[in-house]
């Protein structure tokens, strides 16, 4: 596949709003360089590379302390890009794999003691085959006494339908980009509001209230229409939100995000110093700084 890919903003703007202390990026991902840790043959996007070095300096430069890695599907079940990056961190970053069922257990426990801390299921069928629900279980079940946590990622549509699966899981289940909802549609129309009753029924489901950029209609600098989603999300679970800047935006094809500007989202969906606290350090170091 050829390369496909607009490249990050490589010179984006100081963010007005000054993370707290500690805060998190808890949702971004490194890719490559191709030329040591090439992208995967069943990948269905090629991205550019986005090595560790620039989002470490990234992260520096909006003013975060740690990261939180999340492999992403064109490095497919090839995980050394993302292990590779927690261990030129300083202990300064944690990750989230993902796995195969035939994946051993000296293998979780080498990804563990790099920094892993979690798996990630896909359903968004643009980015991934179909694997069956009873693989998935039987990896949530591998993965569990590690402590981790399963992140999900799907669009609001699918919600019906994977539901009963989301709610079965035996961990923590980490909704990406609030479920992608359709924010054309009302913030407390019937869609969203399965979402939210999901979360409130069920304790372990967190979401990440992450990625206006890919959700909003309006666009930018502002969008605008993603902060009522968001906002709800923070103050109906302020203990259940992470927040993080997905750079470097892969499959992006509208724009790609002033990463500055994306960190000017925060006060505007956590508007006081505790919610900010919650959203961008304690929420993430709990989940993945707890030993
Ligand atoms: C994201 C979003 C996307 C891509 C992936 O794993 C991935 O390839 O998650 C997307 O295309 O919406 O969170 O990076």
């Amino acid at each position: 596949m050829d390369a496909d890919w607009i490249p990050f903003d490589p010179n984006p703007s100081k963010p007005r709003f000054r993370p707290l202390p500690g805060a998190v990026d808890a949702h971004c991902h490194v890719f490559g360089p191709a030329a040591a840790f090439p992208y995967a043959p069943e990948r269905k996007y090629t991205p550019c590379d986005a090595p560790k070095e620039k989002l470490f300096a990234l992260r520096d430069f909006l003013g975060f302390e740690r990261n939180v890695v999340v492999q992403a599907t064109c490095h497919g079940n090839d995980n050394r890009a993302l292990v590779d990056a927690l261990a030129h961190s300083d202990g300064r970053a944690r990750g989230v794999a993902s796995v195969a069922r035939t994946v051993t257990d000296a293998e979780l426990a080498a990804m563990h003691a790099a920094g892993v801390r979690g798996t990630r299921f896909n359903f968004v069928r643009r980015l991934v085959d179909f694997t069956p629900r009873e693989v998935l279980s039987e990896i949530a079940a591998r993965i569990a006494p590690l402590g981790w946590h399963v992140v999900v990622y799907f669009e609001a549509k699918d919600l019906p339908e994977l539901e009963e699966f989301f709610t079965a899981l035996p961990t923590t289940v980490v909704v990406d980009h609030m479920g992608r909802p359709d924010v054309g549609k009302p913030v407390d129309g019937p869609e969203f509001e399965r979402f939210v009753s999901m979360m409130r029924e069920h304790p372990n489901i967190w979401s990440k209230v992450s990625c206006p950029e890919r959700l909003s209609l309006a666009g930018p600098p502002g969008y605008d229409d993603v902060v009522p989603f968001a906002k709800r999300l923070v103050e109906t679970f302020p203990d259940r939100v992470l927040w993080g800047t997905d750079w470097p935006h892969p499959n992006m094809k509208s724009h790609m995000p002033d990463d500055g500007k994306l960190v000017d989202f925060v006060p505007r969906i956590a508007t006081t110093p505790e919610l900010q606290r919650r959203l961008l350090v304690d929420n993430p170091m709990r989940l993945y700084w707890k030993e």
